[in-house]
């Protein structure tokens, strides 16, 4: 048993590299070549192999650190002797050893010289696939450029895919690109065309290495081809040949995190855990569009409900599996209703208040006005009455009138008196507002509510008649029911719901007596409004009903 110690290898000149993923623990056992974690430098992310074939007794990295070549990354416990552990191990630092591609990635190194073949501005030059460190072909799975992109030397064009690694290439010098002649998921092996630039001004050195087997499209035969970045063979700890790669470490079973440079930077963007990304590319790599998929997904789980907010969302039932179902599309207006009632239930932390108002001389007044209303050619409801006192008590209460501003450091005060008034059509619920609605007569305000209300059940309401709202009402009286509490029609804070007055004993210190009352529940955004506030509205409101001479003072 002997203990070796396996370093980061050259990695094609990268300064520092990270390690975005581990892919052995502690107590593993591994095969010479094995991937053992994924560095990944802002060119090309590459597996780093074993050494050594044993078992992992300790990792030295962590995910997140910065390494650079001869950093250690792992003590492997060889299994025989230490001589022979010794042979296995290929010698670290060795200059004669040929480049490793398990780890090698394709930096953006200077273009070798100008061999003579090279052109001056404006010249054609085709760009070929550098020395990649092996002779294999390997797979090109994306195109960063399009004819016509201008690109500066240093520029990534495509990238490349080993087994074991993916590198970008990028540009040798700069110019614009005027043909593509490679395409995603083409083969291509080290001297194959990829595109051809026309620089842009200085001379692009023609490459030495575009192999006899590389067969260029026609075009291309004719332009010198521009340099590929200088090889660099991988020393150090180096890595075994591509026919060696660990089958399962290049896409299968660890990787559900088998993807590009480009995808990884895209999964880091979003904060995409890739591992949780399912490949759709060949052999599983996970492409741009999983990525962009995955998060599209996200969202829209976060929009259909309360996963936001963190609570589980309501299980969706196949309610058919109990009997005959209907199911119909809700109309726009009952979808953009069910989204308002949701934000504010969710926004606003809600008190409801409630109480009676005698309006026993209201509805006999009332009810004494009925020829007068109809010869106005009007309806005189108790709504009238209702949005008059309360626009007095606004006009008391003015955090009643008030919203949250600045992330709720403010409160704007609106010195303003709109009224907005729920009602029920046939499509769904509107809220039309009655504009200064405390400057008004309880004639005006029973004209509004009755063209308002035909308006609305006409579908004939503008945006501008919806807007601009300080406190809502919203009568059911004509319905029934004794109560309900109504969600704050957020941004403002207050809303009161109205119920049907019905004729009551109550007692009036001597007898029970019958009086005709009002049910009444002040909803309130707590954060704004606290409970003093809230029973000295309600207080005053019931005051104002009761008694509606006060509405004329
Ligand atoms: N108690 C007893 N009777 C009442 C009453 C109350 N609180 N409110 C209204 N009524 C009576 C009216 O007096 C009228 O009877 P008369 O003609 O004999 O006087 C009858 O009910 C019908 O009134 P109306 O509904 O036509 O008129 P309105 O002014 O009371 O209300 C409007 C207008 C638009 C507010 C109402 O029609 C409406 O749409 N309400 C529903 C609001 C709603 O859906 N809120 C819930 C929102 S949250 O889901």
């Amino acid at each position: 048993m002997s203990k070796q110690q396996v370093t980061v290898p050259d990695i094609g000149g990268a300064e520092g590299a990270e390690v975005i993923e581990l892919l052995v623990a502690v107590g593993d056992e591994v095969a010479v070549d094995q991937g053992l974690i994924v560095l990944e430098s802002d060119k090309a992310s590459m597996e780093i192999p074993s050494t050594h074939a044993g078992t992992v007794v300790e990792l030295l990295v962590a995910v997140g650190e910065q390494l650079a070549e001869g950093a250690p990354l792992a003590v492997i416990e060889v299994a025989g002797a230490p001589e022979e552990a010794a042979t296995a191990e290929k010698a670290p630092d060795s200059p004669a050893e040929p480049p490793a591609p398990a780890a090698q990635a394709i930096p953006a190194a200077a273009p070798e010289p100008d061999r003579g073949g090279g052109a001056a501005g404006g010249t054609e030059q085709a760009v070929t696939v550098p020395d990649i460190g092996t002779d294999d072909a390997v797979e090109l799975i994306e195109i960063y450029v399009a004819v016509g992109d201008t690109v500066a030397e240093g520029d990534s064009l495509v990238a490349l895919e080993s087994d074991k690694a993916s590198m970008e290439v990028p540009s040798p010098a700069a110019g614009e690109v005027i043909e593509l002649l490679v395409k995603t998921g083409d083969s291509v092996r080290q001297g194959d065309n990829l595109l051809v630039l026309r620089g842009a001004g200085a001379a692009v050195a023609a490459s030495s290495a575009a192999p006899a087997s590389a067969s260029p499209p026609a075009s291309a035969e004719t332009a010198p081809t521009a340099a590929a970045p200088a090889p660099r063979p991988v020393t150090g700890a180096s890595a075994p040949a591509p026919g060696a790669a660990n089958e399962a470490a290049a896409g299968g079973d660890r990787s559900g995190v088998y993807a590009g440079p480009a995808v990884r930077k895209l999964a880091r963007e979003f904060g995409v855990p890739l591992d949780k990304v399912s490949g759709s590319g060949p052999r599983g790599r996970v492409l741009k569009e999983d990525v962009q998929h995955f998060v599209q997904k996200a969202l829209g789980a976060k929009s259909q409900g309360a996963s936001a907010v963190g609570i589980a969302v309501i299980p969706e039932i196949d309610f058919g599996k109990f009997g005959a179902v209907e199911v119909t599309e809700r109309s726009k207006l009952d979808k953009l209703t069910a989204a308002n009632m949701q934000r504010s239930w969710l926004n606003v932390p809600h008190v409801t208040q409630f109480d009676e108002a005698d309006i026993t001389a209201l509805e006999e007044f009332r009810g004494g006005l009925k020829d007068e209303a109809a010869r106005r050619n009007t309806r005189l409801t108790p709504m009238p009455f209702i949005i008059k006192a309360c626009a007095v008590a606004l006009l008391e209460n003015p955090k009643f009138r008030s919203s949250l501003a600045a992330g709720g450091e403010q409160l704007v005060y609106k010195n303003y008196v709109h009224i907005g008034m729920a009602v029920d059509t046939p499509a769904g619920l509107v809220v039309p507002v009655i504009r200064d609605a405390d400057k008004k007569s309880v004639w005006e305000l029973a004209r509004e509510v009755l063209e308002l209300a035909e308006r609305a059940r006409d579908r004939k309401l503008s945006p501008a008649d919806m807007q601009g709202g300080c406190f809502t009402i919203s009568s059911l009286g004509n319905i029934g029911g004794t109560g309900f509490t109504p969600i704050v029609n957020a941004p403002e804070v207050g809303i009161l719901g109205v119920s049907r007055a019905t004729i009551k004993p109550v007692w009036d210190g001597e007898d029970f007596a019958p009086r005709n009352m009002l049910p009444l529940a002040l909803s309130y955004d707590h954060r704004v409004i606290n409970g003093g506030d809230g029973g000295r509205f309600m207080t005053r409101l019931v005051s104002l009903l009761g008694d509606i001479r006060q509405l004329v003072m």
